[in-house]
Order: C-alpha cells, then sequence, then structure tokens
C-alpha cells in the first residue's frame, strides 16, 4: 500500500485524537493506552490496579479487540466497567474514532482512569495516537528479552515499560539485564516497572507510580 494511503489514515486519525483529548480533559478523565500481546498480562494487571487503589480512583476499562467478550466479563465481575471499542467487522488496528466513541458508553465520572487493553499496537506499521495520556507497554517475562529489537517502533513510542510476570523469572532464562540493554537501545527514556500479579511484586509501586502520574500523593504504606 502506497504512503499516501497511510498518511491519509493517520491525518483523519490525529483530528480524531486532537478531539478524544479534549473529551478527556473536559471530563478530567485520564487514559492510559495499555499495549501487549495477548497473554502479557493486561487484564490481570488491571483487576490487580484496582485492588490496590482501594477505591482511590474509579477504573474503566475499553478493549480494543473484538475478542474481548471474556475480558470484559471478568472485569465487570469485580466491579471494573468495561466495553468493547470494536466489532468482528472492523479490520486493521484499534484508532482514535473507535476509542471516541466507545469512551461515551462508559459511564465516566471526574477523576476516573480509563485503561485501553491494546492487543494488535505491537503490529501496528504506525503508533496510532488514541488520545491518550500515556502509552504502557506490557511484556511479559515469557516473550523473552528481545522483542524491544523486534518490534523497536512498538517500545520507541512508549513511556513505560511494565515488565509482567517476574514470578517466572526463575524457570525462563530471561536476563533483566538484556532486556534493559535492548529497550535502552531503542528507548533511551521509557522508564520501567517490574512486577508479578501472581505474587504481588511490584504491584505497590506500580500504583504509586500511577499517583504520581495523576497529581496525587502515594499511599502512606508504600514501600
Ligand atoms: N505466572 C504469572 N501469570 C500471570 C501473571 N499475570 C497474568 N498472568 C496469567 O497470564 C494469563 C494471561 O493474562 P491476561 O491478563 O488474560 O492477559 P492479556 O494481556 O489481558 O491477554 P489478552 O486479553 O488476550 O490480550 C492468565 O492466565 C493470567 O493469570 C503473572 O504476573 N504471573
Ligand atoms: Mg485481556
Amino acid at each position: 500500500m502506497g504512503s499516501g494511503f497511510w498518511e491519509k489514515i493517520i491525518e483523519s486519525n490525529r483530528k480524531q485524537a486532537m478531539e478524544n483529548k479534549l473529551f478527556l480533559t473536559s471530563r478530567k478523565v485520564t487514559l492510559f493506552n495499555l499495549i501487549g500481546s495477548s497473554g502479557a498480562g493486561k487484564t490481570e494487571i488491571i483487576r490487580r490496579t484496582h485492588e490496590v487503589l482501594q477505591g482511590r480512583f474509579c477504573i474503566q476499562v475499553l478493549q480494543g479487540s473484538a475478542a474481548a467478550q471474556l475480558d470484559i466479563e471478568r472485569l465487570q465481575a469485580v466491579g471494573i466497567p468495561s466495553c468493547a471499542a470494536r466489532t468482528e467487522r472492523q479490520g486493521g488496528y484499534l484508532k482514535a474514532g473507535e476509542v471516541g466513541a466507545a469512551l461515551r458508553r462508559l459511564p465516566l465520572s471526574p477523576g476516573s482512569l480509563v485503561f485501553i487493553e491494546n492487543p494488535g499496537e505491537l503490529f501496528s506499521p504506525v503508533n496510532f495516537d488514541l488520545g491518550e495520556h500515556c502509552r504502557i507497554l506490557i511484556h511479559s517475562i515469557s516473550e523473552g528479552d528481545l522483542t524491544p529489537l523486534k518490534f523497536p517502533r512498538a517500545y520507541a513510542g512508549v513511556d513505560l515499560v511494565l515488565l509482567n510476570k517476574v514470578d517466572l523469572l526463575p524457570f525462563s532464562g530471561f536476563s533483566r539485564e538484556r532486556f534493559t540493554a535492548h529497550l535502552r537501545q531503542v528507548n533511551p527514556d521509557a522508564e520501567e516497572l517490574a512486577l508479578s500479579c501472581r505474587t504481588g511484586v511490584g504491584l505497590k509501586h506500580w500504583r504509586d507510580w500511577l499517583l504520581r502520574f495523576c497529581g496525587e500523593s502515594p499511599f502512606e504504606e508504600s514501600g
């Protein structure tokens, strides 16, 4: 496909992303784009984040894949409003227009944090701006430590990498040093936090990072 094809899509997406930003600002809502391959732990991280925030923020979720009904039910079961941003008929990658329409289907209130589960973005030819305030890449230990070099565009475009499933480190041959070096090659500025949804390690640091990002003070008991 010629570059004109992508230029048109990117330009139309840019306008929609601007509209999303205005919509979010007017409602005092913060939007996080959680990028990560299927199984990296996006839903589990959202569920655990909801637990450790202990009601301090209202969390809501947009599913960026049409095959997400099970995740919607999983999240709703623990009181997290969630809806799909795409239908089976929509091809290609998640775009700002779809996010804008889906945001209007969530019960947003001032201070809400919305997470997009975005499994397709790793393979997308461009980093689509969805109007988010922060792009976060979820990388799980089982994906190995070479992935930043395999998908450099995806890793270069994020503000934070959450290294999930660190409980699997002893069984995996994964090297944190190698992973960080590969990440630095493609994105010297990204922050990196390690956690495990299974054991809970690192969840409080992640929670406090989130609070600081939203301009709030951390919980008293954090250490
Ligand atoms: N051992 C271990 N397993 C985890 C951890 N986090 C998530 N899992 C498991 O990994 C599997 C996938 O997690 P999900 O949260 O469904 O992954 P996802 O990124 O939302 O996947 P999609 O919605 O398909 O894109 C589940 O079986 C989780 O229980 C972790 O920290 N450690
Ligand atoms: Mg999921």
